[in-house]
């Protein structure tokens, strides 16, 4: 693809981040400050610039300032997509379901409704919708807590949260007081701001996210294992094909629905094609493969290179993760990209903008422009490469415990078994996107082929669930092929893919319940730092990576993290982070370039939590090989910008003063 992007005259992402080079060392070590407008301050404590801002902010504060907004962004991004579909099933409920969009699980309503200490019994599901929702919408303008969902973490875990002072207390008031404390001139201990940035983390780890993953459940379906594609080979050469990209499912969902209407499916066919193919890329893609087996045309970075095929007659999106550059390179063809959320335009995109009163309106005319669009597709421009991939999907913390035990034996107990038994060392969730900064998907692959080599169960979201589907490793066939004797035993013995694909970034929140769980079923664990499992995100990219990094952290959750986000000019934030924090939550960061020391440390971390619960030995002897493993970080510290390679660094040096 990258050769028809050459052909077409098309740049990608990969070409600007070229062209980007050397990009700027002091921001890449966290080391440049914007917050207020005496700077840009770019400091060099490790040569001989600045050490300090105009403010006399240090290296310390600086970067942990920067680190906190970012996570401060990353939850408000996750949060307020949890607020929508908060609010669309409020207002579909309001209006007594009239808009298009049903309660898809009763059920899951009413579990819920349970929890939340709201009456169900013998009244109306929408009667229980309207009171639900009402509750949910309150949590997050809360200012004292709790979060109702955030009751859900094991007991030691929450205690551990309130000795720190980081118990979030309202969704919004986490992400406000965050960017307070980084604003200029308040919060000048870096270590305060990273316990601040974890509590943050936390409210939406364990709140906004957490809710928008149980009301699309109750909106759309609670997701069953189901099969589908993955790759640009999903696209069909003589389908209309609409592709949707984003987060959130509130008109995907419907543009599902109204591609499957047989009147919409006749106008198709007397455009001339052979019907409708609506797949899909990043999480709105997981959220529509999770309920309706919907295929996945890529992750983050595939967003352009299927514009490039020329088989996209309209790419709809909504919001987060959606490259500006979509409508440029739609140029070269006949695609059109239809942006829709109220609060994302897209210049050089046409508009129609969502509105969940008129949702199935909405669809019916964004499949009616892809109809209108295929049309005008030129068939000699069209290159769809071949490559897909059966996979596997649809998992949950609900559902796991069926297709782990069965029908008749349906809990975590078989799993909890095979981890103290030293058939499945672990297991380990691995999530987050694509950057041009790694060669695509191969950080994913590496440490997902590693881990289950050596019989740890992997579970997945986001880009990284699709990193997996494009490669096979979403299949159950996989664990013949990939996985440890330990591992492939309970695969084969259950029918399930080695790598368990449970849905977008905002159900990483399935995954906090699912270790939730375990801790409750008993035996591996009385708390989540103590259970044998761990995380990673091998290719992070987006601000809402490292807030999900904190808040796995801040639950006790050993996290490698790669590449190296804006840390490395801080001594006191890497040590904190990377060893400090695990006193105090129970879990702790790795930062690293270096996929290989991810693996091993998440290998002896896994080791290292079965030993201290004196499980017993792995059945198989495939471990980590001796001495591999890190077991302490190092804070040397870098030897001055100039030798880091820094560019600016170098040019700065090199350029004369403009008046010379
Ligand atoms: Fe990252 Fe979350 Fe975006 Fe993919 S889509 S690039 S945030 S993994 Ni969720």
């Amino acid at each position: 693809m990258l050769d028809r992007a050459r052909e077409l005259g098309s740049s990608t992402v990969w070409d600007r981040y070229d062209a980007l080079q050397p990009m700027c060392g002091f921001g890449d070590l966290g080391l440049c400050c914007d917050i207020c407008f005496m700077g840009p301050c770019r400091i060099d404590p490790f040569g001989e610039g600045a050490r300090v801002g105009a403010c006399g902010a240090d290296a310390d504060v600086i970067v942990a300032r920067n680190l906190a907004r970012a996570v401060a962004g990353g939850a408000a991004a996750h949060t307020d997509h949890g607020r929508e579909v908060v609010a669309v099933l409020h207002r579909a409920a309001e209006g007594s379901f009239q808009s298009g969009y049903r309660l898809s699980d009763a059920g899951k309503l009413r579990t819920l409704a349970r929890e939340w200490g709201i009456a169900e019994a013998g009244r109306a599901d929408r009667d229980v919708a309207l009171d639900l929702t009402h509750a949910m919408t309150l949590q997050f303008g809360l200012q004292q807590g709790p979060l109702q969902t955030a009751l859900r973490a094991p007991q030691p875990q929450r205690t551990r949260w309130d000795a720190m002072g980081i118990t979030p207390r309202g969704i919004d008031r986490e992400v406000v007081e965050l960017l307070h404390r980084t604003h200029h001139g308040v919060e000048s201990d870096p270590v305060a701001l990273l316990r601040a940035a974890m509590r943050t983390a936390l409210a939406d780890g364990w709140g906004g996210s957490m809710l928008a993953t149980d009301v699309q459940d109750v909106l759309f379906g609670g997701p069953r294992a189901i099969r589908s594609r993955a790759n640009l080979g999903v696209l069909e050469e003589r389908q209309v094909n609409l592709l949707v990209h984003g987060h959130e499912p509130t008109l995907s969902e419907m543009i599902v629905a109204a591609s499957r209407d047989p009147e919409a499916i006749a106008r198709a066919k007397a455009a001339g094609a052979d019907g409708i193919n609506v797949a899909g890329i990043c999480c709105t893609a997981n959220e529509i493969l999770m309920r309706q087996g919907m295929p996945v045309a890529g992750n983050y970075l595939h967003q352009e290179l299927a514009l490039l095929t020329g088989a996209v007659d309209v790419m709809v999106v909504d919001v987060q993760c959606v490259m500006p550059s979509l409508p440029e390179v739609a140029r070269c063809h006949h695609t059109r990209i239809v942006s829709t959320s109220p609060k994302a335009r897209v210049p050089g995109a046409e508009r129609v903008e969502f509105d969940p009163l008129r949702a199935k309106e909405i669809a019916h005319e964004i499949v009616n422009r892809a109809i209108e669009a295929y049309s005008k597709r030129d068939p000699a421009a069209v290159r769809i490469p071949r490559e897909r991939m059966d996979l596997v999907a649809g998992f949950t913390n609900e559902n796991l415990p069926y297709y782990m035990g069965g029908r008749f034996r349906s809990g975590y107990r078989p799993l909890v078994d095979a981890i103290a038994a030293g058939r499945i060392r672990g297991i380990v969730g691995i999530v987050g996107c694509n950057t041009p900064r790694i060669s695509q998907d191969s950080h994913h692959l590496a440490l997902v082929g590693e881990l289950l080599a050596r019989d740890v169960l992997v579970v997945q979201t986001g880009c990284a669930a699709i990193a997996s589907a494009k490669a096979g490793l979403l299949r159950p066939e996989a664990s013949l092929e990939q996985a440890g004797p330990g591992l492939r035993q309970v695969c084969e013995a259950v029918g399930i893919p080695p790598v368990i694909h449970v849905g977008s970034c905002v159900d990483n929140s399935r995954i906090l319940n699912v270790c939730t769980a375990l801790v409750a079923e008993g035996g591996i664990g009385r708390d989540l730092s103590e259970l044998p499992i761990a995380a990673a995100a091998p290719e992070a990219m987006s601000e809402k990576a490292i807030t999900i990094g904190m808040y796995a952290v801040a639950s006790g959750i050993f996290t490698a993290f790669l590449p190296v986000p804006r840390v490395a000019g801080s001594r006191v934030v890497r040590r904190y982070l990377e060893q400090d924090v695990e006193q105090e939550t129970g879990g702790k960061f790795l930062f690293t370039n270096d996929v290989q020391e991810a693996s091993h440390a998440v290998l002896a971390t896994l080791d290292w939590k079965r030993k201290a619960l004196k499980l017993a030995p792995m059945m198989y002897e495939n471990g980590v090989p001796a001495g591999a493993a890190r077991t302490f970080v190092t804070y040397e510290p870098p030897k001055g910008l100039e030798s880091l390679g820094c560019g600016h660094a170098q040019q700065r040096s090199q350029a004369r003063p403009p008046d010379e």
